[in-house]
């Protein structure tokens, strides 16, 4: 009965409905019999895309009238999770979507369900990208993401017998109604080649092969905004002329299309595996095609802007700030200043000053093996102008320090860009950021104290003004008010306002409450009803049942030995041997417990794929065990993604984030589940640090030895000194009896052993760390049996997490690095 109409912008329900059945009809991607909860969401999410579109070319119309200092954030991540709910929330459409696809038969929540989650990250810092891009757009500010459109995501996680196994992650199976293709930005990107003198005295990179670089945008509306930025994304082609017709019929397929296939490697995957040679070109491909289309692009706009008027490039660093987020696309150093010199004329002097007036870079981990080094060899091969320019680079890098700075001569070989090591000669990535980039920036207090203070503390001594700190942040939108309706709507009624949106400092006005009897009881059972939905939810991907009256403890974060989800299993393992020890009335007055642990490993990182098999192992023995499974569950929990955080974190009442002291740079779900009412676990690592100082000591479970502490305990280890508790000795040997299955653990546990060596001889600390482990987890249990105690700790959380929006992290680097200013559409 309802109609079909196009109101693009209806507000009625019936309207929308009618716009609905529109783009169903209209935009037919399925055949017109079926109007299931498939086809439902891809027409309901075409109708929001209508009005993403309008706002969204106001907003590009709105930045060319003023022409803004823009930001460019680079990032080779960006996960962005699912988008219907976001993009309905933002615009403050909930309640008319909601009756709408009532009318039409449907649920909101069911058809979001349909959404495929664009996965184009790895973890923490592709999502952080992510919440970066909702707080630009939330805070008007003029601001582009640009990333790599890989055709699979990070893969999909599978456990079976054997442990994880990884598929193909295919966010474009049928297609995204998000992504808009702009056939007309397009950019060509050269690879191998050689540089060639000119008569002028000027080089030129020519020769090679030429891909094509072609835009697709993502809308990114801001929460309440007209407001709507853009993440454009790239993907490789080749071109036509590339297609080789005479050999294609000449039955010569392959080798007609070989340009062809090459440009579809680049965009296949995020992160191919690096061990082979091949691997690793494909990598630096793929980085330099995210720089090389982007700064083309955004040189382009800087010119396009002034229409008629040749732009003096002085003014570029006052229109243009690109932030490098990590190393990977660090190439844009070399590239801008190529496209400066080659393409625009300029010289050195006048191109190294916008390039380094332009770019600052954001360092997120202090771990050796994630610290970028390129092969000269490579590098020269595939990008020999850019080499050249690197060449240069050091060479008045290293002129600079004798001429001005002769007491670091001796630190220049630790300092210079490249490593001239004989057997592997290197180009240093984060060397060439902090000598190239303005400003240098840490995510988290402690890990900005470290980089100052060990990584690139010979750096401070010439340049003490260009490092700073930024703390990482979430957005409250996605990661409370739109994960968690219920807690969201308390919050709201208490405050009198749900201006804490934006606001996330006004959480602290819980705090007058914390012992209000009534909000208890409200919090309490907002958080019950995301304990049952996540139950609900674990049924559904694992099978298993899991009790809401129970404790529920989640540790879900990529797999890694510095995390040490090993010490939150060795943990459970004692728990366990301690339950099976214990008499039945002894076991009734112990705190249930379901321990939920979930991340992805690396696929070719074998100690985290044990992990993960070892989890599924202990889960396997436990859950089955009729003595303790009424007091103990452990559950892996597959394949988590952001959609899968969306319903865990709410549900969650303790959450695990135990890395070594030191080691985790910040850790951004310590905040979502701050955030969310859970209490946290943790070591004072990363943000951990400042969480604890923001939600109250009291509020905060800590063990663990201090980053301070770290290099002697490691010393002592290699030293003989280091004492092992008895129960860390016996966790492990209850293991290592194949109480949890045949397959051979010893390998993992061996990390675990001796004194020396990176990831042997525990260098993460497990052994060291274990027994005030173990002793502040029955603290936890003491304090969970005490109801009123533990919601007056859970609403603590909450107040005290205003500090962790992105908001507040985005408006420092607005202010702090880019300088850029709110320019909001009217
Ligand atoms: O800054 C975002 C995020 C931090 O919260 C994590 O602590 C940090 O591990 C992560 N860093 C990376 C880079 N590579 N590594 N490892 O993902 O960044």
């Amino acid at each position: 009965k309802i109609p079909v109409t196009a109101h693009p912008l209806a507000e009625d329900p019936s309207d929308i409905a009618s716009n609905i059945k529109y783009h169903a009809q209209y935009s037919p991607h399925f055949s017109p019999i079926k109007f299931e909860p498939e086809q439902a969401y891809y027409a309901a999410a075409e109708s929001v895309r209508d009005r993403l579109i309008q706002q969204w070319n106001e907003t590009y119309l709105h930045y060319h009238k003023v022409d803004p200092k823009q930001t460019y954030y680079l990032s080779m991540e960006f996960l962005q999770g699912r988008a219907l709910t976001n993009a309905i929330g933002n615009l403050d459409i909930q309640d008319a979507y909601s009756s709408a696809l009532n009318k039409l038969g449907h649920e909101l929540e069911e058809i979001t369900e349909q959404e495929k989650d664009m996965a184009l990250g790895n973890g923490g810092l592709g999502r952080l990208a992510s919440c970066f891009l909702d707080s630009m757009a939330t805070l008007n500010l003029p601001a582009w993401g640009y990333g790599l459109r890989y055709r699979y995501g990070l893969f999909k996680q599978r456990i079976s017998k054997a442990g994880q196994e990884e598929m193909a992650e295919d966010w474009l199976e049928k297609f995204s109604p998000w992504e808009v293709v702009r056939h007309d930005v397009v950019f060509p990107v050269r690879f191998f080649g050689h540089v060639e003198v000119l008569p002028t005295g000027s080089r030129k990179w020519v020769d090679g092969e030429v891909l094509q670089a072609l835009a697709y945008d993502i809308p990114i509306p801001g929460y309440k905004t007209k407001n709507t930025n853009s993440l454009r994304l790239w993907e490789a082609k080749a071109s036509s002329q590339d297609f080789n017709l005479f050999q294609f019929n000449d039955g010569q397929y392959q080798a007609a299309a070989e340009l062809h296939a090459r440009a579809q490697q680049i965009c296949a995957v995020l992160y191919p595996g690096d061990a082979t040679e091949e691997g690793k070109l494909l990598r630096l491909k793929q980085q330099f095609f995210l720089c090389s289309a982007s700064l083309q692009d955004i040189i382009s706009r800087f010119k396009e802007r002034k229409e008629g008027t040749k732009r003096d490039w002085s003014e570029f660093p006052t229109k243009v700030a690109v932030q490098l987020n990590d190393t990977h696309p660090t190439l844009a150093i070399p590239e801008l200043m190529r496209l400066l010199m080659d393409e625009e004329g300029l010289g050195w002097d006048e191109a190294w000053d916008v390039t380094s007036r332009t770019i600052a870079y954001t360092n997120h981990t202090v771990l050796p093996e994630a610290l970028e080094k390129w092969s000269q060899v490579v590098m020269a091969k595939l990008l020999p102008r850019h080499m050249e320019i690197i060449e240069e680079i050091d060479k008045r890098f290293i002129e600079m320090i004798k001429s001005t700075r002769p007491d670091l001569e001796s630190k220049i070989s630790d300092m210079r860009i490249l490593d001239h090591n004989p057997n592997k000669p290197v180009v240093r990535m984060a060397n060439l950021c902090v000598v190239s980039g303005h400003t240098v920036n840490g995510v988290a207090q402690l890990h900005s104290d470290i980089l100052k203070a060990e990584l690139f503390a010979d750096y401070v001594s010439i340049w003490p003004n260009k490092f700073q700190n930024k703390t990482n942040g979430i957005t409250p939108r996605r990661w409370l008010r739109f994960c968690s309706p219920e807690l969201s709507q308390i919050i709201t009624k208490w405050l009198k306002t749900d201006k804490w949106v934006t606001n996330l400092d006004l959480l602290v006005g819980l705090r007058e409450f914390a012992d209000n009897p009534e909000l208890h009881a409200e919090w309490d059972s907002a958080k019950m009803a995301n304990k049952q939905r996540l139950a609900q939810y674990i049924l559904k991907v694992t099978g298993k049942t899991i009790d809401p009256n129970t404790l529920f403890d989640i540790q879900v974060k990529r797999i890694h030995e510095y995390k040490r989800q090993l010490l939150n299993i060795l943990g459970a393992v004692y728990r366990y041997k301690k339950l099976k020890e214990m008499s039945p009335e002894e076991r009734k007055a112990t705190t249930p417990r379901t321990i939920m642990i979930g991340g992805k490993a690396f696929a070719t990182y074998t100690n985290a794929k044990r992990i993960v098999k070892l989890v599924n192992d202990v889960g396997a023995v436990v859950n089955t065990d009729p003595e303790v499974n009424d007091y103990l569950k452990v559950v892996f929990v597959p394949n988590y993604n952001v959609s899968v955080a969306e319903v865990l974190i709410p549900g969650s009442e303790l959450s695990q984030h135990i890395s070594t002291a030191g080691m985790e740079a910040s850790g951004t779900s310590n905040m979502k589940f701050a955030l969310n009412g859970c209490l946290i676990i943790g070591t004072l690592d990363g943000a951990n640090v400042e969480i604890r100082e923001e939600v109250g000591e009291e509020n905060f479970f800590l063990f663990g030895a201090t980053a301070d502490e770290v290099p002697k305990l490691r010393k002592d280890r290699e030293n003989g000194l280091f004492k092992p508790d008895p129960r860390y000795e016996e966790a492990k040997e209850f293991i290592r009896s194949k109480a949890f299955g045949s397959y051979d653990y010893n390998p993992l546990l061996d990390s675990l052993e001796g004194n020396s060596g990176y990831g042997r001889g525990d260098y993460f600390l497990v052994g060291h760390d274990f027994p005030t482990y173990i002793d502040i987890q029955q603290k936890v249990d003491e304090a969970y049996k005490d109801r009123k105690r533990w919601i007056k700790m859970s609403i603590l959380s909450t107040a005290g997490s205003g500090k962790f929006s992105s908001d507040r992290t985005i408006s420092q680097y607005a202010k702090e690095i880019w300088k850029i200013e709110e320019c909001r559409v009217p």
